[in-house]
Formats: C-alpha cells, structure tokens, sequence
C-alpha cells in the first residue's frame, strides 16, 4: 500500500475547555497538537497509511504522544530526547475568541537532526509532506527537511509542502529565505492567501498566486480561501472547490485536514475533484468540532457533512 511519511514536530497542546481568562486558574484538557501529526491522523483516519518522523521527551509527555499517534493508526517513527515537549497553551478567552502560546524553546521538536530521518522510509513512501514549521525550529530541523527532500526526490515520491506560516517562530523574510529553495522542489503546495505571497509577492488573486507558485516548479498549487473554499491549479487546470458550509466552532487545524484530505485522496488514486471535495469536508469537520484532530472523520463518516454528493449517503 502506498503511505504518505511527514515529519515534524508533536506538542502537548493544553486546552482551556470552558471560555474565560486562563489567569483565574481554569480547566485544562492535554492533548496534542502539531501541523504534520495532523495531517498523519487525518490521512490515517481516512483508511491511509502514515508515518510520521520526529523527536520527543523521554517523559511522560513524549509517551503521550507516541500513544495517541500509535492510537490513530500513524507509524510514529521517534528519537526519544532528553530536552522537554514543547507546549501549546489555547485559552478561549471568549466564545468565539481563541489565544494560544507557544512554550517552544530547547525541546525534543526542535532537537531533530537529519540522521533522524531514515532513509528507506521516505525513499519508500508515495508522498512525502512538509511544512513550513519544521525549518521555522532551528537549523537542525532545517537540515532535517532538506534531506528528507533530496531522499524523496531521488526515489520520486511526491513532495507536498503546506507552507503555514507561524509568525511567533520567525519573520516573513526569514520564512521566504528559508521556505523559497524548498518549495522550488516540490511537487505539490498549499497555502493561504496570505502565505502564498511569500512566495509570489504583490497579488492578492488565487490564480495568479497559483501560476506563480506553478513558475516556481511545483505541477499543483492550492490556494486556500478559508470560507471561499480554495482555487487549485493542477497540471495546468484550474480547480475550484467551495466550502462546505458549517458553524465554525475552532478553525485551529482547518489547513491541516485540509491537506489531509486532498492527500489521503491521492494515495488512493483519486482523481482531482474528489482530493478537493474531501480536502474541504475535512476542513469542515476540523472547524465545526473541538481540537486540531480530534473531530475529524473516518471515511464512513464523511457523508455526515456532505450534503451535495449522493454517491457516498
Ligand atoms: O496547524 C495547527 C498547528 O498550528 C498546531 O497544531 C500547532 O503545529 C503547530 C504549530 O507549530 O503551530
């Protein structure tokens, strides 16, 4: 079967779960958060193979994680390391209005070294999927990356990157010096609106971000419009999928079921209307339930939220 290898850094997330101050002492739920272990239990949750590559605490915290991960279904393929997990504190400090804070530094994540990436893994997978976190942690992770890339592009996988953008990790100047020669060598990007124009700079309109990042050298672009649905341009045709209307309850973790879904979608061999639709039921179903992952579907689920398609009710 073919799987998908995505590597990156898991963090223990501590999530508020009613709304209010964090600073009048509140409940807090541990769980676990992070862009690519994301993305790994959606695919996973969706029948698909993943594996996912990265480094974690030796305590209990580090154990949490490969738990849950091994829990999902993801190969978790991790280097225990003497350094902490980093944290991820999400307060709702109203209803509607979400804060997090990282606690990111010096931790088994960021710690990860290119000869943690084993080679006949990612030279054995279909598709390989980064994102523009992983090189955001220092340069070790960096280095990391960049040999999964030359393994993944030697033995012709697929090479996804979802640029996510974190601006408490670095600048965008720093992101467009680090992320540029990395997205020049992939097959397939997603990214915002906002963080395509750190690629393709002085537009705001999804086609032109799309050819811009086609000129690049990646063959797929999908451009995410939040509410809008997205605008894909796929060897060379343009695609555009709407959103599945829903109430939006915690959007933390859209883009990553998103991606999850469109790239679940291409391991079985979907064509590209289906990658979509499924990439924004997905996304429909991170923003409508509590938590990055927790709410996404397995694939008898996903008629819950598709009205429009009869073939799966
Ligand atoms: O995409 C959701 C992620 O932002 C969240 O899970 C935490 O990976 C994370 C990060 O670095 O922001």
């Amino acid at each position: 079967t073919p799987y998908l290898v995505t590597v990156g850094e898991t963090l223990a997330a501590l999530s508020a779960s009613q709304p209010g101050p964090l600073s009048l002492g509140a409940d807090l739920r541990l769980g676990l958060a992070g862009a690519e272990s994301n993305v790994a239990v959606g695919v996973s949750r969706l029948g698909g193979r993943a594996v996912w590559i990265g480094r974690v605490s030796e305590d209990a915290l580090g154990d949490l994680i490969l738990r849950e991960l091994r829990a999902e279904g993801v190969t978790a393929l991790a280097v225990r390391d003497p350094a902490p997990t980093s944290l991820l504190l999400k307060e709702r400090r109203t209803a509607g209005h979400h804060r997090t804070r990282y606690y990111r530094t010096r931790t088994a994540g960021a710690g990860l070294t290119p000869q943690d990436i084993p080679e006949d893994v990612v030279a054995g997978a279909a598709v390989l999927h980064l994102t523009g976190i992983t090189p955001a942690l220092g340069d070790g992770p960096a280095k990391a990356v960049t040999r999964a890339v030359d393994i993944a592009a030697d033995a012709g996988a697929t090479i996804s990157l979802d640029i996510n953008f974190r601006s408490l990790l670095w600048s965008e100047e720093e992101a467009r010096n680090a992320l540029l020669p990395l997205l020049r060598r992939c097959d397939l990007v997603f990214a915002g609106v906002h963080e395509a124009r750190l690629a393709v700079p002085g537009t705001d309109d999804p086609g032109e971000l799309a050819r811009g990042i086609r000129d690049l050298g990646p063959s797929g672009a999908v451009i995410k419009l939040g509410a809008e649905g997205a605008f894909a341009l796929l060897d060379g045709q343009p695609h555009r999928q709407p959103a599945i209307p829903v109430r939006v309850h915690d959007s933390v973790g859209a883009g990553d079921a998103f991606a999850a879904g469109y790239l679940a979608e291409l391991l079985a061999g979907e064509p590209p209307e289906q990658r979509l639709r499924t990439a924004a039921l997905l996304g429909a179903f991170a923003v409508s339930t509590a938590g990055d992952w927790e709410g996404l579907p397995r694939r008898s689920e996903l008629a819950l939220l598709d009205h429009h398609d009869d073939n799966v009710r």
